[in-house]
Protein backbone atom coordinates (compact mmCIF):
# COMPACT_ATOMS: atom_id res chain seq x y z
CA UNK A 1 0.00 0.00 0.00
CA UNK A 2 1.44 3.37 -1.15
CA UNK A 3 1.39 6.38 1.16
CA UNK A 4 4.30 8.58 -0.11
CA UNK A 5 2.88 11.00 -1.98
CA UNK A 6 4.02 12.58 -5.32
CA UNK A 7 3.55 15.38 -7.57
CA UNK A 8 1.82 12.93 -9.95
CA UNK A 9 -1.36 12.34 -7.33
CA UNK A 10 -1.86 16.91 -7.98
CA UNK A 11 -2.27 17.44 -3.73
CA UNK A 12 -2.30 20.95 -3.23
CA UNK A 13 -2.00 22.99 0.05
CA UNK A 14 -3.14 26.50 1.30
CA UNK A 15 -0.80 28.55 3.03
CA UNK A 16 -3.14 29.05 5.64
CA UNK A 17 -3.59 25.67 6.43
CA UNK A 18 0.05 25.07 7.41
CA UNK A 19 0.26 28.20 8.71
CA UNK A 20 -2.62 28.90 10.55
CA UNK A 21 -1.90 30.12 14.08
CA UNK A 22 -4.56 29.00 16.15
CA UNK A 23 -6.06 32.25 16.75
CA UNK A 24 -9.87 31.02 17.04
CA UNK A 25 -13.06 32.97 18.69
CA UNK A 26 -11.73 31.75 22.34
CA UNK A 27 -8.45 32.06 22.10
CA UNK A 28 -5.03 33.63 20.39
CA UNK A 29 -2.18 32.26 18.53
CA UNK A 30 -0.63 28.94 19.48
CA UNK A 31 1.86 29.09 16.61
CA UNK A 32 4.52 31.36 15.39
CA UNK A 33 3.75 32.93 11.53
CA UNK A 34 5.05 30.41 8.93
CA UNK A 35 7.31 31.74 5.97
CA UNK A 36 5.05 30.90 2.89
CA UNK A 37 8.91 30.18 1.41
CA UNK A 38 9.17 27.24 4.53
CA UNK A 39 6.17 26.20 3.87
CA UNK A 40 6.49 25.65 -0.12
CA UNK A 41 10.11 23.79 0.95
CA UNK A 42 8.10 21.21 3.31
CA UNK A 43 5.51 20.58 1.36
CA UNK A 44 7.36 19.84 -1.99
CA UNK A 45 9.48 17.73 0.22
CA UNK A 46 6.32 16.02 1.22
CA UNK A 47 5.28 15.44 -2.00
CA UNK A 48 2.47 17.60 -2.57
CA UNK A 49 2.42 19.28 -6.12
CA UNK A 50 0.81 23.34 -5.71
CA UNK A 51 0.27 25.55 -3.08
CA UNK A 52 -2.93 27.90 -3.08
CA UNK A 53 -2.93 31.31 -1.47
CA UNK A 54 -4.82 34.54 -0.01
CA UNK A 55 -3.38 37.79 -1.23
CA UNK A 56 -3.53 38.60 2.26
CA UNK A 57 -1.38 35.32 3.67
CA UNK A 58 1.02 35.69 0.86
CA UNK A 59 1.19 39.66 0.36
CA UNK A 60 -0.14 41.04 3.22
CA UNK A 61 1.58 44.90 2.99
CA UNK A 62 2.29 46.22 0.00
CA UNK A 63 6.05 47.56 1.45
CA UNK A 64 7.49 43.81 1.53
CA UNK A 65 5.48 42.46 -1.44
CA UNK A 66 8.14 42.35 -4.10
CA UNK A 67 10.38 40.76 -2.21
CA UNK A 68 8.24 38.50 -0.76
CA UNK A 69 6.88 37.85 -4.66
CA UNK A 70 10.30 37.40 -5.36
CA UNK A 71 11.97 35.06 -2.75
CA UNK A 72 8.26 32.54 -3.04
CA UNK A 73 8.91 32.56 -6.72
CA UNK A 74 12.48 31.10 -6.12
CA UNK A 75 11.09 28.86 -3.93
CA UNK A 76 8.83 27.94 -6.53
CA UNK A 77 11.47 27.33 -8.91
CA UNK A 78 13.66 25.31 -6.29
CA UNK A 79 10.95 23.03 -5.49
CA UNK A 80 9.24 22.46 -8.75
CA UNK A 81 5.69 23.51 -6.94
CA UNK A 82 3.53 24.81 -8.66
CA UNK A 83 0.31 27.68 -7.73
CA UNK A 84 -2.44 25.71 -9.07
CA UNK A 85 -5.91 28.01 -7.19
CA UNK A 86 -5.63 31.75 -5.73
CA UNK A 87 -8.65 33.00 -3.78
CA UNK A 88 -9.16 36.75 -2.07
CA UNK A 89 -9.34 37.49 1.89
CA UNK A 90 -12.71 39.29 1.84
CA UNK A 91 -14.13 38.43 4.95
CA UNK A 92 -11.09 38.92 7.69
CA UNK A 93 -10.58 42.80 7.58
CA UNK A 94 -13.12 44.66 9.56
CA UNK A 95 -14.48 46.33 6.05
CA UNK A 96 -15.48 43.34 5.25
CA UNK A 97 -17.81 42.58 8.90
CA UNK A 98 -21.06 43.11 6.68
CA UNK A 99 -19.69 40.99 3.19
CA UNK A 100 -17.66 42.22 -0.16
CA UNK A 101 -19.87 41.49 -2.81
CA UNK A 102 -23.12 41.81 -1.23
CA UNK A 103 -22.12 44.63 1.57
CA UNK A 104 -24.98 46.81 2.20
CA UNK A 105 -22.71 49.49 1.76
CA UNK A 106 -21.73 50.27 -1.96
CA UNK A 107 -17.88 51.99 -1.31
CA UNK A 108 -17.24 48.45 0.23
CA UNK A 109 -18.54 46.65 -2.68
CA UNK A 110 -16.57 48.47 -5.12
CA UNK A 111 -13.10 48.10 -2.74
CA UNK A 112 -13.87 44.43 -2.81
CA UNK A 113 -14.16 44.05 -6.41
CA UNK A 114 -10.88 46.02 -7.18
CA UNK A 115 -9.14 43.85 -4.21
CA UNK A 116 -10.26 41.32 -6.01
CA UNK A 117 -9.10 42.05 -9.51
CA UNK A 118 -5.95 42.94 -8.13
CA UNK A 119 -4.90 39.17 -6.63
CA UNK A 120 -6.50 37.61 -9.75
CA UNK A 121 -3.61 39.68 -11.27
CA UNK A 122 -1.28 38.38 -9.43
CA UNK A 123 -2.86 34.39 -9.56
CA UNK A 124 -2.59 34.73 -13.41
CA UNK A 125 0.88 35.44 -13.13
CA UNK A 126 1.82 32.38 -10.91
CA UNK A 127 0.24 30.68 -13.59
CA UNK A 128 -3.18 29.21 -11.12
CA UNK A 129 -6.00 28.36 -13.20
CA UNK A 130 -8.94 28.29 -10.44
CA UNK A 131 -10.04 31.16 -8.51
CA UNK A 132 -11.98 30.77 -5.66
CA UNK A 133 -14.64 32.76 -4.32
CA UNK A 134 -15.48 31.99 -0.73
CA UNK A 135 -17.89 34.60 0.65
CA UNK A 136 -17.61 33.96 4.40
CA UNK A 137 -18.74 37.54 5.00
CA UNK A 138 -21.73 37.39 2.43
CA UNK A 139 -24.75 36.88 4.77
CA UNK A 140 -26.83 38.45 7.82
CA UNK A 141 -27.34 37.51 11.60
CA UNK A 142 -31.16 38.74 11.15
CA UNK A 143 -33.87 38.60 8.71
CA UNK A 144 -34.54 43.25 8.13
CA UNK A 145 -30.59 43.81 7.44
CA UNK A 146 -30.13 41.65 4.25
CA UNK A 147 -32.57 42.14 1.18
CA UNK A 148 -31.72 38.59 -0.33
CA UNK A 149 -32.96 39.13 -3.79
CA UNK A 150 -30.79 42.71 -3.70
CA UNK A 151 -27.54 40.71 -2.40
CA UNK A 152 -27.77 37.59 -4.97
CA UNK A 153 -28.20 40.66 -7.71
CA UNK A 154 -24.87 42.32 -6.55
CA UNK A 155 -22.97 38.89 -6.22
CA UNK A 156 -24.21 38.06 -9.96
CA UNK A 157 -22.91 41.37 -10.69
CA UNK A 158 -19.28 41.09 -8.70
CA UNK A 159 -18.57 37.33 -10.40
CA UNK A 160 -19.95 38.83 -14.11
CA UNK A 161 -17.39 41.93 -13.56
CA UNK A 162 -14.73 39.82 -12.36
CA UNK A 163 -15.34 37.00 -15.19
CA UNK A 164 -15.43 39.61 -17.85
CA UNK A 165 -12.22 41.23 -16.83
CA UNK A 166 -10.47 37.61 -16.77
CA UNK A 167 -11.79 37.13 -20.61
CA UNK A 168 -10.62 41.17 -21.50
CA UNK A 169 -7.23 40.33 -20.31
CA UNK A 170 -6.97 36.85 -22.00
CA UNK A 171 -6.25 34.77 -18.17
CA UNK A 172 -6.55 31.37 -18.32
CA UNK A 173 -8.61 31.10 -15.27
CA UNK A 174 -11.65 29.91 -13.68
CA UNK A 175 -13.56 30.48 -11.14
CA UNK A 176 -14.72 28.73 -8.60
CA UNK A 177 -17.44 29.26 -5.42
CA UNK A 178 -16.51 27.29 -2.07
CA UNK A 179 -20.61 27.39 -0.39
CA UNK A 180 -21.09 27.39 3.03
CA UNK A 181 -23.75 27.26 5.55
CA UNK A 182 -22.79 29.86 8.12
CA UNK A 183 -19.42 30.98 10.06
CA UNK A 184 -18.57 33.72 10.59
CA UNK A 185 -22.17 34.94 9.43
CA UNK A 186 -25.23 33.57 10.92
CA UNK A 187 -26.41 32.66 8.10
CA UNK A 188 -24.10 32.65 4.64
CA UNK A 189 -25.90 33.31 1.03
CA UNK A 190 -24.96 30.37 -1.25
CA UNK A 191 -25.10 27.80 1.73
CA UNK A 192 -24.56 24.61 -0.13
CA UNK A 193 -23.53 23.28 -3.78
CA UNK A 194 -27.52 23.50 -4.70
CA UNK A 195 -28.02 27.15 -3.73
CA UNK A 196 -24.41 27.67 -5.69
CA UNK A 197 -25.34 26.20 -8.47
CA UNK A 198 -28.50 27.53 -9.23
CA UNK A 199 -26.75 30.71 -9.02
CA UNK A 200 -23.96 30.18 -11.41
CA UNK A 201 -26.78 29.14 -14.28
CA UNK A 202 -27.75 32.95 -13.68
CA UNK A 203 -24.39 34.01 -14.78
CA UNK A 204 -23.69 36.14 -17.63
CA UNK A 205 -20.37 33.98 -18.23
CA UNK A 206 -21.80 30.76 -16.24
CA UNK A 207 -19.30 28.56 -18.53
CA UNK A 208 -16.16 29.61 -16.57
CA UNK A 209 -17.83 29.65 -13.18
CA UNK A 210 -18.20 26.35 -11.17
CA UNK A 211 -17.94 24.65 -7.59
CA UNK A 212 -15.05 24.06 -5.30
CA UNK A 213 -17.08 22.66 -2.55
CA UNK A 214 -15.40 21.79 0.94
CA UNK A 215 -16.35 18.44 2.92
CA UNK A 216 -16.77 20.52 6.59
CA UNK A 217 -19.31 22.87 5.13
CA UNK A 218 -21.30 20.46 3.34
CA UNK A 219 -21.64 18.19 6.87
CA UNK A 220 -21.90 21.25 8.63
CA UNK A 221 -25.59 21.30 6.71
CA UNK A 222 -26.00 18.04 7.56
CA UNK A 223 -25.39 16.92 3.68
CA UNK A 224 -23.71 14.01 1.65
CA UNK A 225 -20.26 15.49 0.81
CA UNK A 226 -20.06 12.38 -2.41
CA UNK A 227 -23.33 12.50 -3.46
CA UNK A 228 -23.35 16.52 -3.62
CA UNK A 229 -20.02 16.54 -5.41
CA UNK A 230 -21.36 13.83 -7.69
CA UNK A 231 -24.36 16.33 -8.83
CA UNK A 232 -21.52 18.99 -9.16
CA UNK A 233 -19.54 16.46 -11.36
CA UNK A 234 -22.84 15.36 -13.37
CA UNK A 235 -23.39 19.71 -13.99
CA UNK A 236 -19.65 19.43 -15.62
CA UNK A 237 -19.33 21.87 -12.45
CA UNK A 238 -16.70 20.55 -10.00
CA UNK A 239 -14.04 22.59 -10.86
CA UNK A 240 -11.66 22.50 -6.90
CA UNK A 241 -12.54 20.37 -4.66
CA UNK A 242 -11.62 21.04 -0.66
CA UNK A 243 -10.90 18.20 1.35
CA UNK A 244 -11.12 18.03 5.40
CA UNK A 245 -12.87 16.34 7.51
CA UNK A 246 -15.59 17.26 10.09
CA UNK A 247 -17.59 15.26 12.63
CA UNK A 248 -21.44 16.51 11.67
CA UNK A 249 -23.40 20.16 11.86
CA UNK A 250 -21.33 21.57 14.85
CA UNK A 251 -18.82 24.52 14.32
CA UNK A 252 -16.29 24.12 11.10
CA UNK A 253 -14.01 21.71 12.61
CA UNK A 254 -11.31 21.44 9.64
CA UNK A 255 -10.00 18.35 10.81
CA UNK A 256 -7.58 16.59 8.82
CA UNK A 257 -8.73 14.74 5.68
CA UNK A 258 -10.20 11.60 6.54
CA UNK A 259 -10.77 12.33 10.90
CA UNK A 260 -14.26 12.92 11.03
CA UNK A 261 -16.56 11.33 8.91
CA UNK A 262 -14.11 8.22 7.86
CA UNK A 263 -16.73 6.75 5.72
CA UNK A 264 -17.90 9.88 3.98
CA UNK A 265 -14.46 10.23 3.19
CA UNK A 266 -14.18 7.11 1.55
CA UNK A 267 -17.09 7.64 -0.98
CA UNK A 268 -15.90 10.77 -1.53
CA UNK A 269 -12.60 9.51 -2.70
CA UNK A 270 -14.72 6.46 -4.56
CA UNK A 271 -16.09 9.32 -6.36
CA UNK A 272 -14.05 11.53 -6.95
CA UNK A 273 -11.78 8.84 -8.64
CA UNK A 274 -14.68 7.27 -10.61
CA UNK A 275 -16.70 9.98 -11.49
CA UNK A 276 -13.29 10.95 -13.97
CA UNK A 277 -12.37 14.52 -11.56
CA UNK A 278 -9.25 15.45 -12.55
CA UNK A 279 -8.42 18.78 -10.94
CA UNK A 280 -6.31 19.14 -7.67
CA UNK A 281 -6.99 17.80 -4.67
CA UNK A 282 -7.14 20.52 -2.45
CA UNK A 283 -6.62 20.04 1.53
CA UNK A 284 -8.14 22.65 3.68
CA UNK A 285 -7.54 22.45 7.09
CA UNK A 286 -6.24 23.69 10.04
CA UNK A 287 -3.54 21.76 12.09
CA UNK A 288 -5.51 21.52 15.54
CA UNK A 289 -4.16 24.48 18.35
CA UNK A 290 -2.49 21.23 20.50
CA UNK A 291 -0.12 20.77 17.52
CA UNK A 292 3.23 22.14 17.30
CA UNK A 293 5.41 22.40 13.99
CA UNK A 294 6.12 19.14 13.82
CA UNK A 295 2.54 18.06 14.53
CA UNK A 296 1.40 20.67 11.82
CA UNK A 297 3.74 18.73 9.08
CA UNK A 298 2.24 15.11 10.62
CA UNK A 299 -1.41 16.42 9.78
CA UNK A 300 -0.23 17.70 6.49
CA UNK A 301 1.37 13.88 5.93
CA UNK A 302 -1.88 12.36 6.60
CA UNK A 303 -4.28 14.18 4.96
CA UNK A 304 -2.53 12.79 1.65
CA UNK A 305 -1.33 9.49 3.03
CA UNK A 306 -5.51 8.81 4.26
CA UNK A 307 -6.37 10.06 0.70
CA UNK A 308 -4.50 7.41 -1.17
CA UNK A 309 -5.18 4.75 1.53
CA UNK A 310 -8.74 5.50 0.61
CA UNK A 311 -7.97 5.77 -2.95
CA UNK A 312 -6.71 2.32 -3.10
CA UNK A 313 -9.53 0.79 -0.53
CA UNK A 314 -11.79 1.78 -2.93
CA UNK A 315 -10.26 0.47 -6.21
CA UNK A 316 -10.21 -2.52 -4.07
CA UNK A 317 -13.83 -2.48 -3.61
CA UNK A 318 -14.75 -1.43 -6.90
CA UNK A 319 -12.34 -4.82 -8.68
CA UNK A 320 -13.47 -7.14 -5.74
CA UNK A 321 -15.78 -9.66 -8.14
CA UNK A 322 -18.10 -10.41 -4.67
CA UNK A 323 -18.72 -6.70 -4.63
CA UNK A 324 -19.64 -6.37 -8.43
CA UNK A 325 -22.00 -9.44 -8.42
CA UNK A 326 -23.87 -7.55 -5.06
CA UNK A 327 -24.06 -4.49 -7.54
CA UNK A 328 -25.45 -6.75 -10.23
CA UNK A 329 -27.72 -7.80 -8.18
CA UNK A 330 -29.01 -4.34 -6.65
CA UNK A 331 -29.49 -3.51 -10.33
CA UNK A 332 -26.84 -0.73 -9.34
CA UNK A 333 -25.82 -0.68 -13.47
CA UNK A 334 -29.74 -0.83 -14.48
CA UNK A 335 -30.08 2.56 -13.38
CA UNK A 336 -28.21 3.61 -16.33
CA UNK A 337 -30.51 1.87 -19.07
CA UNK A 338 -33.60 4.96 -19.69
CA UNK A 339 -36.90 4.47 -18.51
CA UNK A 340 -38.36 4.12 -21.97
CA UNK A 341 -36.50 2.63 -24.58
CA UNK A 342 -35.33 3.66 -28.00
CA UNK A 343 -39.16 4.14 -30.57
CA UNK A 344 -40.90 3.54 -27.48
CA UNK A 345 -43.40 6.55 -25.67
CA UNK A 346 -44.90 6.88 -22.37
CA UNK A 347 -48.26 5.37 -24.33
CA UNK A 348 -46.40 2.01 -24.28
CA UNK A 349 -45.40 2.09 -20.62
CA UNK A 350 -49.07 3.28 -20.00
CA UNK A 351 -50.27 -0.21 -21.60
CA UNK A 352 -47.81 -2.36 -19.39
CA UNK A 353 -49.79 -4.39 -17.11
CA UNK A 354 -47.09 -4.39 -13.77
CA UNK A 355 -47.18 -7.22 -11.01
CA UNK A 356 -47.08 -4.10 -8.41
CA UNK A 357 -47.32 -6.60 -5.58
CA UNK A 358 -44.00 -9.04 -6.79
CA UNK A 359 -42.44 -5.75 -8.04
CA UNK A 360 -42.90 -4.46 -4.33
CA UNK A 361 -41.17 -7.45 -2.85
CA UNK A 362 -38.33 -7.50 -4.83
CA UNK A 363 -35.41 -6.44 -2.07
CA UNK A 364 -32.73 -4.36 -3.35
CA UNK A 365 -29.94 -6.19 -1.18
CA UNK A 366 -27.93 -2.69 -0.20
CA UNK A 367 -27.29 -3.96 3.13
CA UNK A 368 -24.77 -6.70 1.87
CA UNK A 369 -22.99 -4.39 -0.66
CA UNK A 370 -22.41 -1.77 1.68
CA UNK A 371 -21.38 -4.17 4.39
CA UNK A 372 -18.64 -5.07 1.16
CA UNK A 373 -17.42 -1.42 1.15
CA UNK A 374 -17.26 -1.82 5.04
CA UNK A 375 -15.25 -4.63 5.08
CA UNK A 376 -13.03 -2.99 2.74
CA UNK A 377 -12.40 0.15 4.85
CA UNK A 378 -12.15 -1.93 7.86
CA UNK A 379 -9.62 -3.97 5.90
CA UNK A 380 -11.07 -7.19 7.22
CA UNK A 381 -11.63 -8.58 3.06
MN1 LIG B 1 -13.92 24.79 6.70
Amino acid sequence: MTRTPTPADRFSFGLWTVGWQGVDVFGGAVREPMDPVEAVHKLAELGAAAVTFHDDDLVPDDATRDATLARFRDALTETGMGVEMATTNLFGAAVFKDGAFTANDRDVRRYALAKAARNIDLAAELGATTYVFWGGREGAESGAAKDIGAALERYKEGMDTLCAYVKEQGYDLRFAIEPKPNEPRGDILLPTIGHALALISELEHSEMVGLNPEVGHEEMAGLNFAAGIAQALWHGKLFHVDLNGQHGPRYDQDLRFGAGNLRGAFWTVDTLETMGYDGYLHFDYKPPRTEDVEGVWESARACMANYLVLKEKAAAFRADPEVQEALATSRVAELSQPTIGAGETLADVRAESFDVEALAARGCAFERLDQLAMDHLLGVR
